[in-house]
């Protein structure tokens, strides 16, 4: 067997050859964690946010076994419009051979993106420790692939539907800085704020780019986690936030969910109990992580040129 297992649009590929800014963007979100019809059209926005910025979007999914860097519009609606698996890196391989299609995880993602030669990512939210890990030992493997794979991740943090302390301390053991973005608080997604303060923070996209060398030349070979909050004004109440987020829990705990079935389970039960409220500021927050990802990728672009 000899087949191309990965295929790089002409476009992201010419990018990376000029050394250009390029951004890769999931497809788990897309095809697991936003509604039908509104998976689609957030998939074409995140990639005008970016090109509206003179930066190439990579949107990554496997396509009938061939992982696709960067979407044409064909792709763009099986991801969005067709019951496709959710694909960790453990699944890449079976789908390679048995050529089947998957939406990537924020680890697929940054697994093939790198591979690929892409430096950062925007995503909503992170994977992480789940709460009652100790017993059910449910930690994405978003964390420990961030461990070994040199890309730097924009996101909101961890859904309060995790244990972010857990995770917080999994991020340190696997030696994934963590740089709150204009901000010295860690998100928790629909909310700007946790319990938790991060140490470091940076102020602008340069100040990241500068961060994402000194990895390359220092670090241990893994990533970054830039930690960038939903802009105020579309932040959710937290009242509202807390309260229904306990009857999710209820909810998926009685329902009996297990394994990567949990995230998408919680994420669809919070936009139906929130009436579409929690829906709206996921899709502000990831506009937001994409906007972010495009200035960082567009300052690591412009270092080089110096
Ligand atoms: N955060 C979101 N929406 C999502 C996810 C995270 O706002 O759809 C997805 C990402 O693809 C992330 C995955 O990598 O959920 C984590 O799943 P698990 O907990 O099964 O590793
Ligand atoms: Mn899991």
């Amino acid at each position: 067997m000899q087949k191309d297992l990965i295929k790089i649009h002409p476009q992201v590929q010419k990018a990376l050859n000029e050394g250009r800014a390029v951004v890769a963007l999931e497809s788990t979100i897309i095809s697991h964690g936003l509604p039908r019809p509104r998976n689609h059209e957030a998939a074409l926005e995140f990639e005008e946010i970016l090109r509206s910025k003179n930066v190439v979007p990579a949107t990554i999914a496997v396509i009938n076994g061939v992982a696709n860097i960067g979407l044409d519009v064909t792709a763009l609606d099986i991801i969005s419009n067709q019951d496709i698996a959710k694909a960790s890196v453990r699944d890449l391989p079976i789908l390679a051979a048995k050529e089947l299609s998957g939406a990537t995880t924020v680890a697929a993602t940054a697994h093939l993106a790198a591979l690929a030669g892409i430096r950062v990512f925007a995503t909503g939210g992170l994977g992480g420790v789940h709460k009652g890990a100790n017993q059910t030992f449910d930690e994405s493997a978003d964390l420990s692939v961030l461990a070994n794979t040199p890309i730097t991740v924009v996101s909101a943090g961890v859904k309060s539907v995790l244990d972010i302390a857990a995770t917080l301390e999994r991020l340190e053991t696997l030696s994934v800085p963590v740089v709150g973005y204009k901000t010295n608080i860690f998100p928790s997604f629909w909310l700007r704020e946790s319990e938790y303060t991060l140490e470091y923070r940076a102020d602008s996209p340069l100040e990241i780019a500068h961060m994402m060398v000194a990895q390359d030349l220092i670090g241990e070979g893994g990533g970054i986690v830039v930690a960038n909050p939903v802009p105020e004004d579309k932040a959710w109440n937290k009242q509202d936030h807390d309260r229904v987020l306990q009857t999710a829990f209820a909810a998926a705990e009685k329902a009996g969910v297990r394994g990567k079935e949990v995230t998408p389970f919680l994420l669809q039960f919070i936009v139906e109990e929130s009436k579409g409220k929690s829906l709206e500021v996921n899709l502000d927050l990831a506009r937001n992580n994409v906007s972010v990802a495009g200035d960082i990728a567009l300052a690591y672009a412009n270092l080089g040129d110096d």
